[in-house]
């Protein structure tokens, strides 16, 4: 009875501990279905241009990636978004509901970039609650598919620009309700992105 009993015990008790933790990640989006300007809200300063489609050869979660091909004049601006309050509101096609991730149990957003070593950057934006626009650098120094890790931590408030409506706390207010891309040195070239997701990381995976 007790040989039975100690690891029926310790079963219930890793269970618990499991449930209390709750899941490491949670996926956001993978972009699945259909791309267009229907379900991405994007678009790209007067000179400059950018188009959004779904590449079903080169992705890692699903079916596709979303690809992007951009020209960026000196001076313009661009971005692609998905996720809630947009402009474009038949934009809110993430796997799960803003309100519906435990925020307080992840603590950095990870996603797959399919890098070409080009030395560009990609701005990575998330809007907070508020309204407020929160930046990562992402820097194409590789080739291929890389999972990039971005904590919560190392977003810094965009200084550059701010919607009006945003009340700029210097607060990362949860939940975070979208993101965006966007390519920011002037040139041509393609981007592709899948699996965004929420992650809990150890503090020494930081970077
Ligand atoms: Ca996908």
């Amino acid at each position: 009875m007790k040989k039975v009993f100690l690891p029926l015990v310790a079963v219930v008790i890793l269970f618990a501990a499991a449930c209390s933790f709750g899941p490491k990640e949670m996926l956001i989006d993978s972009f699945e279905g259909d791309i267009n300007n229907k379900t991405v809200d994007y678009g790209a300063s007067n000179t400059s241009s950018l188009v959004v489609s779904a590449d079903r050869e080169l992705k890692v979660c699903g079916e596709q990636s979303l690809r992007l091909d951009y020209q960026l004049k000196t001076s313009g601006y661009m971005w692609a978004a998905r996720g809630y309050n947009l402009d474009v509101k038949t934009a809110a096609k993430w796997e799960v509901e803003p309100n519906k991730i435990p925020w307080k149990n992840f603590n950095a957003i990870s996603l797959q970039m399919y890098g070409q070593n080009t030395g560009s950057v990609v701005a990575f934006d998330i809007k907070d609650a508020a309204g407020e626009y929160w930046r990562f650098l992402l820097d194409d120094d590789f080739s291929g598919w890389k999972e990039i890790t971005c904590p919560f931590d190392n977003f810094f408030a965009r200084k550059d620009w701010q919607p009006e409506k945003a009340t700029r706390n210097d607060i990362l207010d949860f939940p975070i309700m979208s993101f965006q891309f966007e390519p920011r040195l002037p040139g041509k070239g393609v981007y592709r992105f899948d699996c965004v997701k929420a992650i809990k990381i150890q503090e020494k995976k930081k970077r």
